[in-house]
């Protein structure tokens, strides 16, 4: 029935532990772990697990997270109560309920965009547990392309949350490739600037960050990002010109977002020599997300993917923000299918026995246009004219660097 085959001289991984779908943020955050769901039953349903090596991965250790994230942060996380639940004064423990709100001012844990949940341990360990196997198959040479899209949690700090991010899956998968590989380039297409990864790798030059975002400081989280911001430039830090921003308006189309990233990660690639790469496709850079602010298809999405595909190196995929699952599901589908070589094989409109077929309107389209997301597309503020100016700022920066 299925048309899918496994693609030839090279190994393709899918790493996923389902029990992270099953936890909840709250009924009205925009971060639903059940997106996860949508797209591996998307993926199942065009057969691509065929084609591929599938691991359900256990939870990383205390130990594995400990390797970026601080002792007492961790501690916190595994014991802080979940919010819905009175904290224990019930034996007049007054203490103990100043320290847990003194906790969660230190850790920015609490507020609406990191709140405390039921199972929040278990859930952040477990994106962490998914990433890191990821990276063992990059490490071992078991895999040449490894996805993860339970993590991609970007904003993470070593002793705080941020964004809906607790514990930084990425920075912790790239420790790991930096014990086999000399030179890490991440790239990041969520809508949101890749703060936490970039600042983990501040003062090294084995780690280059590049990432693709809306730009507007104060208005647009986390605001930070902007095109000059490219490392601390202080005399003796190696790191230095290693961080690479594109910072962007609203509205911007797959026309404009292909040329800019093949100019961008072409000529990183040329001076960079990188020998492996960890992408992040954040999702909420398409049409329609409820986040997002650009007019992104999945087709220009997934162009990024084969475009990362064909330089030919080892790569760990993430997933990231992405805040309407429909079309998450349908991005991270076809990218999957992307990394098997099979994107000319699966069918345009949704197999009519996937189950949740009724969440992807439009008769099912894989592709819907923007029309038939949006009913009236988003202006495009980026002009040709700036957007030419970030190329030009991007390889003046790389001059700087030589490999
Ligand atoms: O804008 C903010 C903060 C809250 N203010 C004090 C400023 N937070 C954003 C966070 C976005 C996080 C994106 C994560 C990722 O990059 C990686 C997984 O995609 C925010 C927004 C917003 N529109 O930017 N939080 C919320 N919306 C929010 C809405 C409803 C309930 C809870 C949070
Ligand atoms: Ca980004
Ligand atoms: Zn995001």
């Amino acid at each position: 029935e299925y048309n899918i085959v496994r693609p030839k001289g090279y190994t393709v991984s899918y790493h996923a532990n389902p029990d992270m779908e099953k936890h909840h943020f709250g009924q009205t955050h925009p971060m639903k772990p059940w997106r996860l769901t949508l797209t591996k039953s998307l993926v199942c349903s065009y057969g691509m697990p065929f084609a591929m090596d599938n691991y359900v991965t256990r939870a990383a250790t205390y130990e594995e997270l400990n390797a970026f994230h601080a002792n007492d942060y961790l501690d916190y996380l595994g014991t802080a109560p979940a919010e819905d639940q009175p904290r224990d004064n019930d034996n007049n423990n007054t203490t103990s309920n100043s320290a847990g709100v003194q906790g969660e001012v230190r850790f920015n844990l609490g507020g609406s965009d990191c709140p405390l949940f039921h199972g929040l341990y278990d859930y952040c360990s477990m994106s962490g547990g998914c990433s890191l196997d990821a990276a063992r198959k990059i490490c071992n040479k078991q895999s040449d392309i490894a996805i993860s899209w339970g993590g991609g949690l970007h904003h993470a700090k070593k002793s705080e949350a941020s964004g809906f991010c607790y514990i930084n899956d990425i920075v912790l998968a790239i420790l790991q490739l930096l014990r086999c590989y000399p030179r890490v380039l991440y790239i990041d297409i969520d809508v949101h600037h890749g703060d936490g990864v970039e600042e983990a790798f501040f003062s090294t030059d084995r780690v280059m960050t590049v990432s693709f975002h809306k730009y507007a400081p104060e208005i647009f989280f986390p605001g930070t990002g902007g095109l000059e911001d490219n490392g601390p430039k202080s005399e003796h830090n190696p790191g230095a010109h290693h961080a690479i921003n594109v910072p962007l308006n609203d509205g911007i189309t797959d026309e404009q977002y292909e040329h800019l990233f093949q100019s961008v990660i072409g000529k990183v690639n040329e001076h960079f020599r990188p020998s492996v790469i960890a992408l992040q496709c954040g999702a909420d850079s398409l049409a329609g997300d409820r986040l997002g602010r650009f007019n992104l298809q999945v087709q220009g999405h997934g162009a990024c993917v084969a475009f990362c595909k064909k330089l030919g190196l080892p790569m760990i995929i993430f997933g990231g923000g992405g805040y309407t699952p429909r079309n998450v599901a349908r991005a991270w589908a076809y990218e999957t299918s992307i990394a098997i070589d099979c994107q000319d094989k699966i069918d345009p409109v949704i197999p009519t026995h996937a189950p949740w077929r009724e969440h992807f309107h439009h008769d099912g389209a894989l592709f819907p246009t923007l029309e038939q997301i949006l009913g009236e597309p988003r202006a495009n503020r980026n002009t040709q004219k700036r957007l030419g100016e970030i190329v030009q700022h991007v390889h003046e920066q790389l001059r700087f660097v030589s490999h």
